[in-house]
């Protein structure tokens, strides 16, 4: 049977305004405001963007912005995209900071079953940072911990140690590295590999099932300077794009998140931007 044009999966937005380990510029629990009022200012009717506003969401607040306790945010945030995928909804989490993330994925109990690609400047695969393995700068550790398959794309600031624990020694020890492996399922691009090699290598016998996290500060400060922790020589918003057709190609988006939106710091664009391209992964349920 053919799919009718624009019968798309409805959508929730799970508004997750979380912010308790902002590490530079805080603001980040500020985002999801910022996001809803770009999205419900998106015209169906415009005629120059590929992609549409989604024609059936909602958004849904998993919890207070003054909230700083990391269990109860899990909790809400895990409830939350746990009612939308029972509902045969695709969920979209709205953030907040990264730390929303592992609390989105707690709810698929088959973890080596749904991959989860991240775009992100920084690896996020600390052990623990601040005193708590909570915060945004362990956000992917706690994902391939929990045993997903994990692509992070676009890494252009982690620490040895860091990626070391996922990934082994580095062959050469050199900080110019492009692609690091690990097993199980873990591959790393770096910006310079993604750029020299493109995304390909990364998601060679990748799974069919696909979870897609996207931090603002892999894109470039040009397009998307209102983040808390910028990264010089970020992505395109077109790159970006780009790069997640080739990840969706073939694959099922199962839930997707953009995080670490920084209003404080943001002249409109990046919350622009971001209410495209989740309007965009809305396109893609
Ligand atoms: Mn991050």
């Amino acid at each position: 049977m053919t799919p009718m044009a624009g019968a798309h999966r409805p959508v929730t937005f799970v508004a997750a305004p979380y912010e308790a380990t902002a590490s530079f510029v805080a603001g980040c629990g500020f985002g999801p405001d910022a996001i809803a009022e770009r999205l419900a200012g998106l015209d169906p009717n415009d005629a120059c963007h590929a992609v549409e506003a989604p024609a059936d969401w909602t958004w849904v607040e998993a919890h207070p912005r003054t909230l700083c306790d990391p269990a109860a945010m899990r909790r809400e945030v895990s409830r939350h995209v746990r009612e939308a995928l029972a509902a045969g909804r695709l969920p979209l989490v709205v953030g907040g900071e990264h730390t929303v993330t592992p609390a989105a994925l707690a709810v698929w109990d088959d973890a080596a079953g749904v991959t989860v690609v991240q775009f992100d400047a920084h690896a996020d695969l600390r052990a623990d940072y601040e005193g708590t393995p909570w915060n945004h700068a362990c956000a992917m550790r706690r994902a391939f911990e929990r045993g997903h398959p994990l692509v992070q794309l676009g890494i252009r600031s982690a620490l040895h140690e860091e990626l070391q624990d996922v990934y082994g020694p580095a062959a050469d020890g050199s900080s110019g590295l492009l692609m690091r492996e690990a097993t199980p399922t873990a591959r790393l691009l770096t910006r310079s590999g993604l750029r020299s090699r493109g995304v390909e290598p990364a998601l060679r016998g990748l799974g069919e099932r696909v979870y897609v996290t996207i931090d603002l500060d892999a894109l470039d400060p040009s397009c998307a300077p209102g983040v808390g922790t910028p990264e010089p020589d970020g992505l395109s918003y077109l790159e970006l794009l780009d790069a997640l057709d080739a990840v969706l190609d073939g694959r099922t988006l199962v839930g997707a998140d953009v995080v670490e939106l920084c209003p404080a710091r943001d002249d409109g664009r990046t919350a622009l931007l971001a209410a495209r391209l989740l309007a965009w992964l809305a396109d893609r349920g």
